[in-house]
């Protein structure tokens, strides 16, 4: 008997390194649930980094619930009786388990599988997005997140902005966020930034020059590889969570990691921030605030094209000045020249509070694509709709 459709979106993950592929799907798996009432289960290879992110996920289950999202561990025994739903996510290319390929192949009505690629602003994807490939007897969809109409869209949840705007607004918003995160209190005019990189060889001489900055400058850093580039200025101690390092100007703090929404309190509560990836780069979007991004390495510096690509856009609507130094400041941290990210930085201070109202109006026109969630459960619909 062929298999039935069961109700459920099927994401399957492979955490390929670091956390940004976990990161997206589970963001996604949430949204999709919560906000538009889709069942999902999400199938995750690495239980282990995934908890990094979800510290009440419990390493040692098969199965279990988390915000209303059934979680599966995709290991190598995966059962050859899971039967697909309504649509299956491969998110980034990850290839499916063959026994759900198979089992996709003698439905009746198999499901709608998409392919959910990195997110790019490069313009190439408004061609691909949404466009078919023959499997067999199967069809897989090509789903590019990206900045333009004619993209997939970003990852949003609708009440975000909201949310970020009266975390924003609150009186003492930054003493309470010390407080809670037993950080030191914060001082008057003191510039907070928050720093997840990948190994840099300009944070050393950032951190130098930050120590003789003319206001204080509080540098939280969640433990991890940006760590690895710091070894030369901070003494070892320091570096894990809760080390704390002073000198000059500048004070270090390093964070253990959180949940998400903890990551994206620390990107609203701070002026500045250093991100990188995928997930993280989105959400510095959405804090409204300056940033500056740390693009995953690629082959070839494949990654600068995709750089230059998103820092078009980015910079249209910045008066030349201040489009020029941010370019700048993007590109010699991601080609590692610290002789000459350190003038780009100091170029860019007499712009700074153009740079904040532009980072203020820049999530609305990122925006023109719509938001990811919301395409794709239209997306979908109009395929189930072709194929009823
Ligand atoms: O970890 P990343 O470097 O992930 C990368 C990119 O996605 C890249 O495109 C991909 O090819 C590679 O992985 C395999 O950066 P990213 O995308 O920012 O993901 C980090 C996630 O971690 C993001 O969802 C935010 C989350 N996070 C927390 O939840 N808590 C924290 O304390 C921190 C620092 C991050």
């Amino acid at each position: 008997m062929p298999p039935i459709n069961l109700p459920y979106w099927d994401i399957f993950c492979t955490v390929v390194d670091n956390y940004g592929d976990i990161g997206v799907t589970w963001r996604l798996a949430r949204q999709l649930v919560n906000e538009y009432h889709v069942p999902v289960r999400l199938w995750v290879d690495d239980l282990v980094s995934f908890q990094r992110l979800c510290p009440q996920l419990d390493t040692h289950l098969a199965e279990q619930t988390i915000d209303n999202v059934l979680i599966g561990h995709w290991n190598p025994d995966f059962s050859a009786d899971v039967h697909p739903g309504k649509v299956v996510i491969e998110a980034f290319a990850c290839e499916l388990p063959l026994s759900l390929q198979h089992n996709m192949q003698q439905m009746n009505k198999p499901p709608v599988w998409l392919n959910l690629e990195y997110l790019t602003a490069e313009s190439w994807i408004d061609g691909c997005h949404g466009l078919p490939s023959r499997q067999d007897q199967l069809t897989k969809f090509f789903f590019f997140p990206g900045f333009s109409a004619k993209s997939g869209g970003l990852l949003c949840e609708n009440t975000l902005f909201a949310a970020r705007q009266q975390w924003q607004q609150q009186n003492k918003q930054r003493q309470q966020f010390c407080q809670r995160r037993h950080l030191q209190p914060p001082q008057p005019n003191e510039l907070f930034i928050s720093l997840f990189s990948y190994e840099n060889n300009t944070l050393p001489v950032l951190l130098n020059h930050w120590q003789s900055h003319p206001t204080p400058i509080r540098c939280l850093i969640p433990a991890g590889r940006t760590l690895n580039s710091l070894q030369t200025v901070l003494p070892a101690d320091v570096c894990q969570a809760g080390g704390r390092w002073q000198q000059g100007s500048l004070t270090v703090e390093v964070l253990p990691m959180t949940d998400q929404a903890g990551y994206d309190q620390l990107l609203w509560s701070c002026d500045f921030n250093i991100v990188r990836g995928e997930d993280s780069f989105l959400r510095a979007q959405w804090a409204a605030r300056p940033f500056l991004w740390h693009i995953y390495p690629q082959e070839e510096e494949a990654h600068l094209e995709k750089l230059q690509a998103f820092l078009a856009r980015y910079t249209k609507n910045m008066s030349p000045v201040l489009a020029s130094a941010v370019q700048q400041l993007f590109l010699t941290f991601n080609q590692a020249h610290p002789e000459e990210f350190i003038p780009s930085w100091a170029a860019l201070q007499p712009y700074w509070s153009e740079w904040q109202q532009q980072a203020q109006q820049w999530p609305q026109t990122a925006l023109a694509g719509g938001n990811l969630a919301s395409q794709l459960v239209h997306f979908v619909e109009k395929q189930l709709e072709c194929c009823a």
